[in-house]
């Protein structure tokens, strides 16, 4: 329910577009973030969230591989990468240490490979086209979740191809889908600042609007919670909504919340929980054509992601299994990111959600609501 008793009339008339299904202009999104608590934009967010979800809260089972930490570029906010002057600090895996990741889940029911890392100068678009070969002849129904829009526009420079040559030959290799990564905050006042070095909005978009021509779907992220004004969330989110409405292709926006250690942006405190959850909220109110809102837990930390579960947020993503390092460097109190299925299926049941496990299309593999968790935890079929 959402009461509008006492409420300015600029709010009061967001509420009733929400009520009505209607969608929300840009000075609204930004008069949300402005002017509105916590509990208003939280309600509206609740609504929308369980119109199109009720209590159904995914997760998935997956893991990371990061080929390496390796980066030409140098994004001020960046804890994880090394350059490659000093290679020698980070982390370079071969293709036989990759697919031996693939192969410790032999036999585990994970469903997703989530592959994110460096921008490393020798790693080419062959080279991760054959491992994407390697890794569908071992096990063809993984889903291959892989390479943020900065790697690949790396790569198909490099490689002398355009993105739609690029990504037909990956999606050949077996590329499924495209993670979120890269997109920061893509108004170039900011961007210039952050990560001045790498591909721009325009070619993030582009990058992402042929991989949805080509049928591929993928998700869309945002740094937030440094340097960024509340409008330039609001422009990122509109370029995003408009390529939504033109291609349907995302599936998840995630908003990633800026973590300061370590990192040459270490001075720039980090939001409170309360500008968090509104984040997430106004997020669900103004992008409207997105049909899923994910808290990625090892950044938020668990407990702030299950709260997230009240602020319009409907996906916590997957058990991870300790695979992935940029936050942990970051500063994420997850300094050892994995869930157990039963870990995530309790934290969902104590926010009074319905957890269901997903693939990463979003087609629905198990739903937990009626699982004991005495069983699950004796049943290693559904930890
Ligand atoms: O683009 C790097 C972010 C992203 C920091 O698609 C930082 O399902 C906060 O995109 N503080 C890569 N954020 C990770 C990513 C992702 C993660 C989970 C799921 C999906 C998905 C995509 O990590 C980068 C950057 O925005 N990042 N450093 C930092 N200090
Ligand atoms: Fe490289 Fe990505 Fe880190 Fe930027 S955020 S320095 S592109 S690894």
């Amino acid at each position: 329910m959402i009461t509008t008793s006492g409420l300015s009339n600029d709010l009061k008339q967001i509420a009733e577009k929400v009520k009505a299904g209607k969608r929300i202009t840009d000075e609204e999104g930004l008069l949300l973030f402005e002017k509105a608590s916590l509990a208003f934009v939280g309600s509206l967010a609740n609504y929308i969230r369980e119109k199109l979800h009720g209590n159904k809260t995914y997760f998935n089972r997956n893991f990371h591989i990061e080929p390496t930490n390796v980066c030409v570029f140098s994004c001020n906010f960046c804890s994880y990468s090394r350059l490659y002057a000093h290679r020698d600090e980070g982390w370079e895996l071969s293709m036989d240490q990759m697919l031996d990741m693939v192969k410790k889940y032999d036999g585990i029911p994970v469903t997703e490979v989530h592959i994110v890392g460096g921008v490393h100068p020798k790693m080419n678009l062959e080279f991760f086209a054959d491992l994407l070969r390697k890794i569908k002849a071992h096990r063809p129904e993984l889903h291959i979740k892989g390479f943020t829009a900065v790697e690949l526009d790396y790569m198909f420079h490099k490689a002398k191809l355009n993105n739609e040559e690029g990504l037909k030959l990956l999606h050949e290799a077996g590329l499924d889908s495209i993670p979120g990564g890269g997109a920061e905050i893509f108004a170039p006042e900011i961007r210039e600042k952050i990560s001045a070095d790498k591909v721009d909005a325009a070619g993030w978009l582009k990058i992402h609007e042929a991989a949805h021509h080509l049928g591929m779907h993928s998700n869309a992220t945002m740094l937030y919670g440094h340097i960024e004004k509340y409008h330039h969330r609001i422009d990122h989110m509109r370029r995003l909504r408009e390529l939504q409405d033109i291609t349907k292709g995302f599936n998840t926006f995630i908003p990633l919340k800026f973590r300061n250690k370590d990192n040459d942006m270490s001075n720039v405190p980090e939001s409170t929980i309360i500008e968090d959850m509104k984040m997430y909220a106004v997020a669900r109110i103004y992008l409207d054509n997105f049909p899923h809102l994910k808290a990625y837990w090892p950044m938020l930390g668990r407990q702030n992601a299950q709260l997230s579960l009240s602020f319009g947020v409907n996906d916590i993503d997957g058990t991870i299994d300790d695979t992935t390092k940029i936050y942990s460097m970051a500063g994420s109190e997850e300094q050892n990111p994995s869930m157990t299925t039963a870990e995530l299926v309790s934290l969902i049941k104590q926010a009074k959600r319905e957890p269901v496990e997903r693939d990463t299309l979003y087609k629905e593999i198990k739903n937990y609501a009626e699982v004991d968790m005495k069983e699950m935890e004796v049943n290693p079929e559904l930890n």
